[in-house]
């Protein structure tokens, strides 16, 4: 049976709900005057471009009046700076903001269109590769939800993150195109274009007055120009801008190649501007390093500090005030160039003095790290930054001499920790650390879990920390509830609504209310029910994707998230061999029926990540074709993860899998989005899970592996995974199987070099944590087979969830970071 959709929406009683004849009336106007088409021929595509104009013009009044307020009450406004938006779909998200979907659905509903349908039509948008992009996201709702006046700023890559298929198990990228039907959210402001310069030289100019300045003379330039997106908060609180930046050619054509019969010719510079912006770089874990991805960080760096700039000389007319009316905030150091381009506004084309120029960058920049692995720290080739931005280089070493001169002399630094504070590192070919530039250049340094955090400063930044103690501070992660629970999972939205009434809608704390209801007998059967309608729904999209048939009543174990080897998806399906071993040697014993279900990208250049996705293929395909498991284990691989898929995979999850090596991962967001949606988590104590433990409480988390420290230990010690492996029979039956080419019949030493890591280095504990993991999964097992332990597990961490709102972490940024008010909890 089809159940009816519940959903929620947010009339206010100063908005009451929209009227279906109004919107009726307005979808159709939109179809015909904006769309131009005739509704008895319109296709698919065009009332869903109909639906969103609809949409976005009722949410124009609150845009423009969020905007007004912020120049009348000359209120300080913040700027997210990031290279990546993992927005997804914003049609469902800015209608159930405002109390939208009931009349759209049923204006649609006459107009013989299905709304459902609709919403499936929107592609993603698709700016960002994972965690830090999908942040980006929640942050920018948030900050609407909670009325802190703010911008988003960042790249419309005209191709988002790749689209995956799978080849005979292999994952194969093809390029992504969000904007084929056109954006109907978006607004081109051709007025709003700014040059960006590259190359070229500096030459010191001397003012009538006799002072002395640099001057940078690019010589390649192009234009920024902006696209604007309304982003509406919850009960339209108030509608921020995401502001992305297009390059173009200052030229469209030169004329007179064009003149001269050379047609290609007059159209390079178009081409060669453009590509800044053509696609986004689909690695998150390891340092491009090429000239493209550095040019796109100052590109768009630029665009904006110009337009900050811009913004407030128009409003306050002078820049000694930017700290107190601007607060910039870095997404990791991608935009940390910003930091030099801002100086050289000020000091180059201003006229301010280095050390007052210093001074109110530093009160303006606020950073924000999000990963300690040494390979995805940002350092680019000082040769490099000279050719490309030769005044920025300039000033990265003033920077730096000023940086290392108070090292020396305040803090009586010695060589080795000179070295270390250093925005220059010498050991390989001199290179600028981006990281140690965003950190100077900041008066705030934070990290994205307490854990994390922690490891901030006594790892990357342990020199930088003693320089500025009371630099770093932390701000854990947190998600956006609408997409996460109201939206995504609108039947357990009812759920709750019916047992603790609507005011967890605005005050997600409420949720703890939940928690007397835990052992329930009756709630936990409906918990349940939904729980079980979102299997049924996830089982049919796996069959529709994959042709693979699960059963609804199976657990569903859940691994979805970019594939690394840090996050250990190999952790996982490995113990699914050993299940399926066992099943097979022990034929008599009782087993909890399960599915395991894997999604996630990998970047395209990473081969063991790739690796392990025909892996995970290969032993779905021989797991799953096997009588002798007799459906009690299956392997599933969904193909093209993407946060559509999140929002359908997540409400149908029994268990979350959250098992990166202790250390490694700095919070992970997903573990926070499965606990909305009452997932018990198996995990490790790593990034946020530390903090979701003490929230949920031990009973209801299942914990196990290595510590960070005892992680450290075996590193430091070199201690080898050999005794591990010795220990462990399954697992050395397991790893032998697979490096012999059980799986990869055709090519039976596929796997050969991937299992010999473990038995070599295992640098991230597989073969170590791997009889802890199995321990824990028994756990697992039985808490399943006593259903209602589970449910009132589930139920309890449902409830414990409010602290990980992105409303949570936004009001933290606001108060501790950039000093702005927001809306009180
Ligand atoms: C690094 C690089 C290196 C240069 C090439 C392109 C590229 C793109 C992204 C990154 C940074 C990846 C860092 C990241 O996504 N970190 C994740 O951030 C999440 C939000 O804070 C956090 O939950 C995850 O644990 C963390 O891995």
């Amino acid at each position: 049976m089809p159940q009816k959709p519940i959903v929620y929406d947010a009339p206010t009683p100063e908005r009451p709900a929209a009227s279906v004849e109004a919107i009726q009336g307005e979808i159709l106007e939109r179809l015909i005057y904006s769309v131009g088409k005739d509704p008895i021929v319109a296709r698919p595509h065009d009332w869903l471009a109909a639906t969103i104009l609809a949409v976005r013009d009722r949410v124009m009044d609150l845009w423009m009046e969020s905007s007004r307020e912020t120049w009348r009450t000359s209120n300080k406004r913040v700027y997210y700076l990031s290279l990546e938006f993992l927005i997804g779909r914003l049609m469902r998200d800015a209608m159930s903001n405002v109390g939208l979907i009931e009349p759209v659905r049923d204006a649609l509903r006459n107009l013989n269109v299905d709304l459902g349908d609709l919403i499936n039509l929107e592609p993603d948008a698709a700016l960002g590769n994972g965690g830090l992009g999908r942040l980006a996201a929640c942050f920018l709702e948030s900050m609407s939800s909670v009325k802190i006046p703010a911008y988003g700023y960042g790249i419309r890559y005209v191709h988002g993150l790749f689209r995956q298929e799978m080849s005979e198990g292999w994952q194969v990228e093809l390029p992504e195109e969000w904007l084929a039907h056109g954006n109907p959210w978006e607004f081109e402001r051709r007025e709003s274009a700014y040059e960006i310069g590259f190359g070229g030289h500096v030459e010191p100019v001397t003012d009538p007055d006799g002072t002395v300045r640099q001057e940078w003379r690019p010589n390649d330039h192009l234009l920024a120009v902006a696209f604007d997106t309304p982003i509406v908060g919850w009960r339209g609180a108030r509608v921020n801008t995401l502001r992305l930046w297009s390059a173009q050619p200052i030229d469209p054509i030169l004329l007179d190649k064009f003149n001269s019969g050379d047609h290609i010719g007059a159209l390079e510079e178009s081409a060669r501007a453009e590509a800044i912006t053509r696609v986004l770089y689909p690695a998150d874990s390891t340092a491009a390093g090429q000239e493209l991805r550095l040019r796109q960080e100052f590109f768009f760096s630029s665009a904006s500090l110009q337009d900050i700039v811009r913004r407030h000389l128009q409003q306050y007319g002078d820049l000694g005030s930017l700290p107190d009316k601007v607060a910039i905030q870095l997404n990791d150091t991608h935009p940390a160039i910003s930091i030099a381009e801002l100086m050289r506004i000020l000091v180059d084309d201003n006229g301010l003095k280095w050390a007052d120029a210093w001074k109110l960058t530093r009160g303006t920049f606020g950073y924000t790290n999000h990963t300690l692995l040494p390979e995805a720290l940002e350092s680019w080739p000082v040769a490099l930054l000279e050719r490309l931005l030769p005044r920025h280089m300039q000033i990265i070493y003033q920077i730096n001499a000023d940086v290392l001169a108070e090292a020396r002399q305040r803090a009586k630094f010695n060589d080795g920790q000179i070295a270390s504070v250093s925005l220059i590192d010498e050991a390989g070919g001199r290179r600028v650390r981006m990281g140690q530039l965003a950190f100077v250049g900041s008066h705030s340094i934070n990290g994205v879990s307490a854990l994390h955090t922690e490891l901030m400063k006594q790892t990357v930044f342990s020199d930088l920390h003693k320089l500025y103690p009371d630099r770093i501070n932390n701000k854990t992660n947190g998600i956006t509830p609408r997409r996460w629970l109201m939206q995504c999972n609108p039947g357990l939205t009812k759920l709750i609504g019916d047992r603790i009434g609507q005011g967890f809608l605005d005050d997600i704390d409420l949720l703890q209310g939940l928690k007397a209801h835990a052992e329930d007998p009756g709630f936990q059967e409906q918990f349940a029910g939904v729980k079980k309608a979102n299997k049924q729904r996830l089982a049919k999209l796996i069959k529709d994707r994959t042709n693979i048939t699960v059963s609804p009543d199976a657990l569903f174990d859940v691994q979805i998230k970019r594939i690394h080897e840090y996050k250990r998806q190999l952790l996982n399906v490995i113990q699914a061999v050993a299940a399926y071993d066992e099943i097979r040697a022990h034929p008599e014993r009782d087993y909890v029926p399960r599915v395991k279900i894997f999604a996630g990208k990998a970047a395209p250049g990473y081969w063991n990540a790739k690796l392990i996705i025909k892996l995970i293929n290969d032993v779905a395909k021989v797991i799953n074709h096997d009588p002798a498991v007799r459906g009690l284990l299956k392997v599933v691989f969904l193909p093209n993860y993407n946060v559509s898929l999140a929002e359908v995979i997540v409400p149908a999850a029994d268990l979350s899998e959250q098992i990166s090596t202790a250390g490694m991962e700095a919070s992970g967001t997903g573990n926070m989005k499965f606990m909305a949606n009452g997932a018990i988590t198996i995990g490790t104590m790593d990034g946020a899970n530390v903090e979701m433990h003490k929230e949920v409480g031990a009973d209801n988390i299942v914990i196990f592996g290595l510590s960070t420290a005892e992680v450290n230990e075996q590193r430091a010690k070199g201690i080898a995974p050999a005794a591990a492996i010795e220990a462990s029979p399954r697992l050395k039956e397991a790893l032998d199987s697979i490096a012999s080419g059980v799986f990869s019949p055709d090519d039976p030493n596929r796997y050969r070099d991937l299992i010999g890591g473990l038995r070599d280095h295992d640098w991230f504990m597989v073969a170590r944590d791997f009889d802890a993991y199995v321990a824990a999964q028994a756990e697992v097992d039985a808490l399943w087979n006593d259903k209602k332990r589970w449910n009132a597990i589930a139920i309890r961490n449902t409830a414990s969830v409010g602290f990980f709102s992105s409303d949570r972490t936004i009001r933290q940024y606001a108060k501790e970071i950039w000093g702005v008010t927001a809306t009180p909890a």
